[in-house]
Parts: C-alpha cells; sequence; structure tokens
C-alpha cells in the first residue's frame, strides 16, 4: 500500500479513522451467533471478493448456519465457475435489493460506502449488525465491527484468522479453495511486492488444507477465450510509444471488436501487457466502446531506483476519470482519434508539468 495522503478519496469519510475496532475472536462469537446472514463485497467483485465471500458462507454452513451471498456488478464468468452447487450466490442485478430476513451482515473486501454501490444506501437503512473484514488502507464506517489488516495481502488472508477463531476446519468444504483463490489473485500469483514470506506460510496452509492450486490457475489464468487472444494481438499491434517511449499506447476500435467477436469484458488486463517492456513505465488502452464513446484504462509501475513514476489517476483525472496513482479509467464522449491527441498532450504535460 503507498502511503499517499490525497485530500478528497471517495473511500475516506471526513475523520473517520479506518482501522480495525474487533478482533477475530469476538467477530466469530458474533458470526456463530447469528442465524441467517447476508455476506456483501465490493462492487464488481474480483477474485478475492468472490474468494472471500465463498471462504465465509462455506465456513458458515459448517457450523450450521444460512447464509446468502449477494454480488453487485459485472464480475468475470471465469471467476464464477468456483461456485458449487451448494454455494448459495445471487446477483443484484437479477435478485434486486435484499429483504429484512438476516439478523447479520457481513462486508468483505472493502469498507467504503462508494463500492457498495446502490448496496451501501439500502445497508445504511438497515438496522442489524454490520462486521467487516478487510485489507485495504482506506473505508468508512460501514461495519461498526471491524477487523481491518492493511499487512495482509487479501481479504481471505484476514477471513482466515476469523474462520480459525470460529474453529472451522478449513480442510472441508473447499474452504481452502475460496481462500486461496483470494490470495492468488490479489497478489497476482504470488508476484507483487505484498506477497512477502507471510503470504507463502499461509498459501502452504493452505495447499496443506487441499488448496487446488493447479486448478485455480488454469481457472483464472489460463481461460481466454480466442476472440481475447485476437483483441490482445490487435491491441499490441496498435502500440505506438510516447513522451520518449515512457509511455505505451494502444488502442482499439469498434471495426477490431466486429472483426473478433469480443466483448468489453474479455479486454481486462490487456492494458497491463506493456510494462512487460522494460523501458516502459506506464501503459494506456483506448478502446472505442461505441461511436463517439472512448474508454481509457491507465496503468504505471510502482517507483524503482529513480525511475520515472507515472501518477496516472491525475492523467485519468483530465478525462474526467481516476482511480490510483499506479491503475486508473476515464470514459470519454469522444471520437477515438479526437481522445488519442488528448492524451498525447496530457501526458506531455504531466510528465513535464513545466513544459
Ligand atoms: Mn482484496
Amino acid at each position: 500500500m503507498s502511503s499517499d495522503t490525497h485530500d478528497g478519496h471517495p473511500w475516506d469519510e471526513p475523520g473517520f479513522e479506518y482501522r480495525s475496532t474487533s478482533t477475530p475472536e469476538e467477530l466469530a462469537t458474533t458470526l456463530l451467533g447469528a442465524s441467517s446472514v447476508l455476506i456483501l463485497t465490493h462492487q464488481k467483485p474480483d477474485g478475492d471478493a468472490l474468494g472471500s465471500c465463498l471462504g465465509m458462507q462455506r465456513g458458515l454452513r459448517q457450523k450450521g448456519i444460512s447464509s446468502r451471498i449477494l454480488l453487485s456488478g459485472p464480475i468475470d464468468p471465469n471467476l464464477l465457475r468456483v461456485v458449487g452447487d451448494d454455494d448459495r450466490v445471487e446477483r443484484l442485478e437479477q435478485e434486486g435489493l435484499p429483504g429484512d430476513d438476516q439478523d447479520l451482515v457481513v462486508v468483505l473486501d472493502t469498507g467504503a460506502w462508494v463500492q457498495l454501490d446502490q448496496l451501501g444506501s439500502w445497508l445504511r437503512a438497515q438496522d442489524v449488525p454490520i462486521l467487516g473484514i478487510d485489507h485495504h488502507a482506506r473505508g468508512g464506517s460501514v461495519a461498526e465491527a471491524r477487523l481491518v489488516e492493511t499487512s495482509a495481502a487479501s481479504a481471505t488472508q484476514v477471513l482466515l484468522k476469523v474462520l480459525d477463531a470460529m474453529s472451522v476446519d478449513i480442510a472441508c468444504d473447499d474452504i481452502a479453495d475460496a481462500l486461496f483463490l483470494g490470495l492468488a489473485t490479489d497478489t497476482g500469483w504470488f508476484r507483487f511486492s505484498s506477497a512477502g514470506p507471510e503470504v507463502y506460510r499461509v498459501a502452504a496452509t493452505l495447499m496443506d488444507a487441499g488448496a487446488r492450486k493447479d486448478e485455480i490457475y488454469s481457472l483464472t489464468e489460463q481461460n481466454a477465450t480466442p476472440a481475447r487472444l485476437a483483441m490482445l494481438a490487435r491491441a499490441l499491434g496498435s502500440i505506438r510509444f510516447i513522451a520518449n517511449g515512457f509511455v505505451g499506447m494502444m488502442t482499439l476500435t469498434l471495426e477490431d471488436f466486429a472483426a473478433t467477436g469480443a466483448n468489453l469484458e474479455e479486454l481486462a488486463g490487456i492494458v497491463n501487457q506493456p510494462l512487460d517492456i522494460g523501458s516502459l513505465r506506464a501503459s494506456v488502452l483506448l478502446t472505442e466502446t461505441e461511436s463517439g464513446v472512448t474508454k481509457l484504462s491507465f496503468r504505471s509501475k510502482p517507483a524503482e531506483g529513480d525511475h520515472l513514476v507515472v501518477d496516472v489517476n491525475e492523467l485519468a483525472a483530465r478525462f474526467g476519470g481516476g482511480g490510483h496513482v499506479h491503475a486508473a479509467g476515464a470514459r470519454v464522449d469522444a471520437s477515438l482519434s479526437e481522445v488519442v491527441s488528448r492524451l498525447e498532450a496530457a501526458v506531455e504535460q504531466v510528465l513535464e508539468p513545466s513544459g
């Protein structure tokens, strides 16, 4: 986690300090006393979000406690293949907002109201206890009883402590699989700097408990469609190096979508590919999503020696978007060619503010 102190981060609440207010043991006691639990996570769930939810639900089920997971927003269809027959996973878009048949709500892998989107406004009006289990440095007042461990690489790593405190046997009910999914995907399969010795120890614990590493790897990392690879080829073929070769810019057009049959969800992660180039410090993918609408995805590399760090949050802000220093996005009502020229100008300005 970077320690940037930008004011007005959308996850923050003024004057609110986001830190643990509870312990694994206290959360375990509350969870074991519940009879019907609603499990929520951030919108657009990723591997850690889904893994946390499934780990929580499978642990509760082992203890005879019923629960339902309600997911909000788009999710990689490959991820959903880890959902088993005994899991109860629902989508907000199909089921709508929950009723009032739960006596406890658990929010995993986030503590920020904005990340819960419309579930957040629903949740504010509820009168049930809310528990939070998270590993992000930023968040808000969603859950009064919170376990926030920013040293953990995934929410599933924090959840493991709660499940242990509940005396859940993680070697049963595919719980280790769910926890491993979160740990592996949030660390980029143990490559990111967040993967320290403790992460490898937890990974070993989970594999000892039966986590199926190879199956989870092929499911999450080797499950692309031919259309995705065709789009990747087209994106890489379009790459242009700007800002003295520090920034790679790729474009995908409506013709590319038509020729490959790919859809937008199949482009996830393509923006990262140019960063394989040693000298590159940032990468931008411009996608024409409909005529006159261009989506921008930005990535940049972390600080390393005296190498240039490109603040893509600042770049995205110039297009009405935002995000973080190393990952951001924007959506512009303008043609692809117009956005390309605007981007070239913006990159020059951000890299040489005085020029
Ligand atoms: Mn996470």
